[in-house]
């Protein structure tokens, strides 16, 4: 099947606010005493912010110490963390590599969306001043089950009217690789700290990003 349409994770794909979340709830962590570390963080890549607290208090075996409301609670205190901090994203922390990459793929008919589990994404891509070149984007408001669920891989190929089969993803994370590969579609990992189900192409950055050598092994793999 001929790829008609790209499918871009945000945090840690298009930008490195993946680094911003660590840094917020590893401050919440410290508050509460909390261990908590850049190994841990990956497990927390691509997944939704209660799941995220979820397992923090379970490395820490402290899951039943929380009604839901203290963890609401807590959930919002990490978050006003990171809203504070990508306040000062701008267009020079798109990854390098991004930018000719998208633009390229726009020039050979490409259709390109975002698929991201964050709440604060529109922020962030309004930060980055990137969301105009993309022809859709799906957050956590319009998606029920985050990563690795595929739903939020095909909202984005339904949206763009493309059948996943068509579609190649790009994601830093475990949880994205799954969702995309369970979407039927074809995984480009960046940076992935692979524990699991392995990506179809591995790029050690987005440097590596390249429109030939990502549409040649798409189309080796069929
Ligand atoms: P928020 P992505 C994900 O974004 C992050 O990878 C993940 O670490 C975060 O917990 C999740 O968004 C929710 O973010 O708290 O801002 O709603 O990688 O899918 O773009
Ligand atoms: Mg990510």
């Amino acid at each position: 099947m001929e790829i008609k349409a790209f499918i871009f994770d945000l945090d840690g794909v298009l930008t490195d606010t993946a680094e911003y979340h660590y840094q917020a709830w590893k401050r919440l962590a410290g508050r509460l005493g909390m261990k908590f570390d850049r190994k841990e963080n990956e497990r927390l890549k691509g997944v939704s912010r209660m799941q995220s607290l979820e397992i923090i208090l379970e490395l820490n075996k402290r899951q039943d110490e929380f009604s839901e409301e203290e963890k609401a609670r807590l959930a919002d205190e990490k978050n006003e963390e990171y809203v504070r901090l990508i306040q000062k994203v701008s267009p020079d922390d798109v990854l390098g590599g991004v930018m000719p990459f998208l633009r390229e793929a726009r020039e050979n008919g490409m259709k390109l969306a975002v698929a991201s589990a964050s709440k604060n994404a529109r922020t962030v891509l309004g930060g980055l001043n990137i969301a105009w070149i993309f022809d859709y984007i799906a957050d956590a408001a319009r998606i029920k089950n985050t990563k690795p669920d595929p739903e939020v891989f095909l909202n984005c190929a339904k949206h763009l009217g493309v059948p996943p089969g068509s579609c190649i993803g790009f994601e830093d994370a475990q949880a994205g690789i799954e969702a995309i590969h369970a979407a039927g579609m074809f995984a480009v990992g960046i940076h992935v700290d692979v524990t699991g189900d392995a990506p179809d192409l591995i790029l050690s950055s987005t440097e590596e990003l390249d429109y030939r050598t990502v549409m040649d092994a798409a189309v080796r793999k069929k």
